[in-house]
């Protein structure tokens, strides 16, 4: 019934129960596939049992991500296609799992750019919902930038064109973003990695690694499980944390490695730790820190991405990527948070690698011309007896045909997003990077300690941050909460830019 290609098996290797972004397969057929298909928005889906955490085996040397070629051949020019298509991949022995994939990889190919790079993509939709690319913290105009308003149907195409301007270096992400259907399509598989390199990068003498992180719940009978009640409430979390689609991944550090760590879960939370090695964060989400800065433990919310190089130490040792127990305030009947296991880590014993003092300089965002504020709420009531959350924007859902708010193009405003709930939310921006200022919690004033681009910030219950931003772009831009489930629900807004 279903036909797999295992290219990954034919580069010899090994291990069908793995799911390396090498391991293709070839489409499903259309039963499985109507069946994979079913409206995640239904809360009373039957329960299915999970497969055990033990199901999927790990300890296989950690692959790299599939790169998307380039198939343009004028300079300057990134040109492909990405296919978003059902694939089958066979991760429970004899149980294939129905997984959404673009050119048939979990996670989707790499792309890697240059800055000044025009980038021509056409997009294939073989999916029977509707989708888009999102082209998440790149300054891509908003025609261009898979809005929800913007689907392309199933059975359909059409190409984005962008230009990646110079400063635009860093490390960035693709996924669907199509209306009522996001939440659905990434924890289903669709979701890729997208680097834009500078021609004068001061660490690229580091060898570099790639760790995507994404998140699946598996059912028993290997299907994907649907969203519950509680995944609904919370935001989603499987039973198995991927790196570039592997369980557990072995990895061995003989030099100094820069790591480009990527946050692809729809809501799990990761504090990332090292077996206690500190390790130096040298960049954001939009790029390069100023000064790399030291740290032994880093909280990366859904959605963000970092930078970081991780040095040889005086004795070798085998030591665990783990995911510490983080807090994040989900609401009803949850299990504790533990502490996750991503990776096994052999780091050599060599000497460190010097860093450059200063990786580059971030101009501060002058003085804000306007101020907006956000605020995300949460609102339980009762429909047909019984409990719905709202998960709202300044006090009303997401309405597409709404714009909520305008801003000046090139003006630098000052928004101020307050979480007025029980629950951490993660604030996104399509289309710019932001400068946190400050962040403010029982009102205690936080100042940023250091200056970054980024896109994504966390939110602590009460707490409110203050960012700088510009648009450069006319048209509507989204702003929502990362969490994808509440993202689905309606904690996004409409910026219009004029
Ligand atoms: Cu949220």
């Amino acid at each position: 019934m279903i036909r797999r290609r295992f290219l990954g098996h034919a580069l010899g290797v090994g291990g069908l129960a793995l799911l390396p972004g090498w391991l293709r397969a070839g489409e499903m057929d259309h039963s499985m596939h109507d069946m994979g298909a079913m409206s995640g928005m239904d809360h009373s889906s039957a329960v299915q049992p999970l497969a055990a955490e033990n199901a999927l085996p790990g300890n296989a040397a950690l692959q790299p991500l599939p790169k998307l070629l380039n198939q343009g051949s004028q300079p300057g020019v990134f040109k492909a296609e990405l296919i978003a298509a059902p694939v089958a991949v066979e991760l429970l022995p004899g149980q294939p799992t129905s997984f959404w994939a673009y050119n048939g990889s979990v996670p989707g190919p790499l792309i890697e750019a240059r800055e000044g790079d025009r980038v021509e993509i056409r997009f294939i939709n073989r999916l029977e919902q509707p989708s888009t690319i999102h082209w998440h913290g790149l300054p891509v105009p908003p025609d261009q930038d898979g809005n929800p308003h913007d689907p392309v149907a199933p059975g359909g195409e059409r190409v984005y064109r962008f230009d990646l301007p110079k400063g635009s270096a860093g490390t960035y992400w693709y996924h669907p973003h199509p209306h009522g259907h996001t939440a659905e399509q990434v924890f289903r598989g669709l979701a890729g990695a997208f680097i834009v390199r500078a021609a004068d990068d001061p660490l690229d003498n580091i060898a570099e690694r790639h760790l995507l992180i994404s998140d699946l719940k598996l059912n028993a009978d290997g299907s994907i499980a649907e969203n519950d009640a509680n995944d609904w409430m919370n935001g989603r979390e499987g039973q198995f944390v991927l790196i570039n689609g592997q369980h557990q991944p072995t990895i061995e550090l003989k030099t100094a490695e820069r790591w480009r760590l990527w946050n692809a879960c729809s809501a799990r939370y990761l504090k990332l730790d090292l077996g206690g090695h500190s390790f130096s964060l040298v960049g954001t989400d939009g790029g390069l820190l100023e000064q790399p800065q030291t740290l032994q433990e880093i909280l990366l919310a859904p959605a963000e991405r970092i930078e970081i190089i991780v040095q040889p130490i005086a004795q070798q040792q085998t030591v665990a990527l783990t995911a510490l127990t983080y807090d994040r305030q989900k609401m009803g009947n949850v299990a504790p948070e533990q502490v996750l296991t991503l990776a096994q880590v052999t780091i050599a014993k060599g000497q460190p690698t010097g860093l450059p003092q200063t990786l580059r300089a971030i101009s501060p965002l002058g003085k804000s011309s306007a101020d907006k504020r956000v605020v995300f709420s949460e609102n339980m009531r009762m429909e047909n007896g019984q409990h719905q959350m709202d998960f709202l924007v300044n006090g009303k859902a997401f309405d597409m045909h709404r714009v909520d708010m305008r801003s000046q193009l090139g003006a630098v405003e000052l928004w101020e997003v307050y979480n007025d709930s029980h629950m951490d939310h993660p604030f996104h921006i399509h289309g710019t990077q932001f400068q946190i200022v400050e962040f403010e919690l029982d009102g205690k004033v936080t100042p940023a300690a250091f200056l970054a681009w980024k896109d994504t910030v966390n939110l602590r219950p009460r707490e409110t941050v203050r960012v700088k931003m510009v648009q450069s772009f006319k048209g509507l831009r989204m702003f929502h909460c990362h969490i994808l489930e509440h993202e689905n629900q309606g904690m996004m807004a409409t910026l219009e830019v004029v």
